[in-house]
């Protein structure tokens, strides 16, 4: 295994210290790619329970467990891209681990105070599947119109992501374009599957690939266009671990839509997103506050 790089100076205790850099990299181009948030000791703690669920030792119920790249119908051991929605929820005892609290820290000085863990996912990519792919999209698309959107997704890389191995890939900057982009159900019917698939021309659209390092952690603003390439490795796994945080009010709103991030809420919750997005394609880009240690 890698030895991981090392930076005490900007992780301590449930602290890590975002740079100045950090945040103009956040603002202009949608994301930023922290290195060393997790040390190896804190890592192999996350890993043991990914691993549990990856066995089926943690059960987790309905479209909860399914495959981000093909149709809920697929058999569990053919996944290819293996999505468990609200590991917190089905595992309580993981509920204020130290990945979640690190999180908090860099959500807080990214977007400003009042921000709250809105939900969790655990993603893994099987080695030596070509159609490991995470479609392109922008979160938002999935998620109802709240006043707020201000977000910070915290996708920590479990295992060392390459292109070889399907890391992140995004539209630099696109966070910043008026209006999302088209979104259309994969297949055509969201309820054979969960995914929807945004307009990216690959020619034109300014593409960059992040790899990054087991324990770095990859922040992503809500309106970025992303997503990942299949696993072409042999051997190797790409395992993520995702925490979100948003405005609590903008959770707050949600849930009272009984939209929770689960795939099993009940459709007419995510009917109505979808009704919602139709009405209104435009989230105008916010400002975000200036972080405490700037201001
Ligand atoms: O892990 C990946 O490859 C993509 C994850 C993603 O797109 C997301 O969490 O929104």
């Amino acid at each position: 295994m890698t030895p991981l790089r090392s930076t005490p100076a900007r992780r301590r205790g449930d602290a890590y210290e975002i740079m100045e850099a950090d945040r103009r990299r956040f603002t202009e181009d949608g994301f930023v790619h922290l290195p060393g948030v997790l040390d190896e000791d804190e890592l192999a703690a996350v890993e043991a329970t990914f691993q549990r669920f990856l066995r089926g030792d943690i059960p987790v119920p309905g479209k909860d467990f399914c495959d981000m790249s093909s149709e809920y119908s697929r058999r569990a051991e053919d996944f290819s891209v293996v999505n468990i929605m609200l590991p917190r929820k089905y595992h309580p005892a993981w509920r204020g681990n130290l990945y979640e609290r690190r999180a908090a820290a860099i959500a807080g000085q990214l977007c400003g105070p009042g921000m709250v863990l809105d939900y969790d996912q655990l993603l893994a990519k099987r080695p030596g599947r070509q159609d490991a792919v995470f479609h392109w999209h922008q979160d938002l698309a999935y998620w109802p119109v709240t006043e707020d959107t201000r977000t910070a997704t915290c996708w920590l890389a479990v295992d060392a992501a390459s292109e070889e191995n399907g890391c992140l890939r995004f539209v630099v900057g696109s966070h910043r374009e008026p209006e999302l982009r088209p979104h259309l159900p994969m297949g055509g019917d969201r309820g054979k599957s969960h995914t929807l698939v945004a307009v990216v021309d690959e020619a034109r659209d300014r593409i960059q690939c992040v790899p990054a390092s087991r324990g770095d952690v990859v922040v992503l603003s809500e309106r970025v266009v992303h997503g990942s390439g299949g696993n072409r490795s042999r051997d190797n796994w790409r395992r993520a671990y995702v925490v979100a945080f948003r405005s609590a009010e903008t959770v707050a709103a949600e849930r009272r839509m009984g939209f929770t991030h689960s795939h099993n809420d009940a459709p007419a919750a995510l009917n109505a997103v979808a009704a919602m997005r139709r009405g209104r394609s435009l989230d105008p880009p916010q400002e975000r506050p200036a972080p405490p240690y700037l201001s």
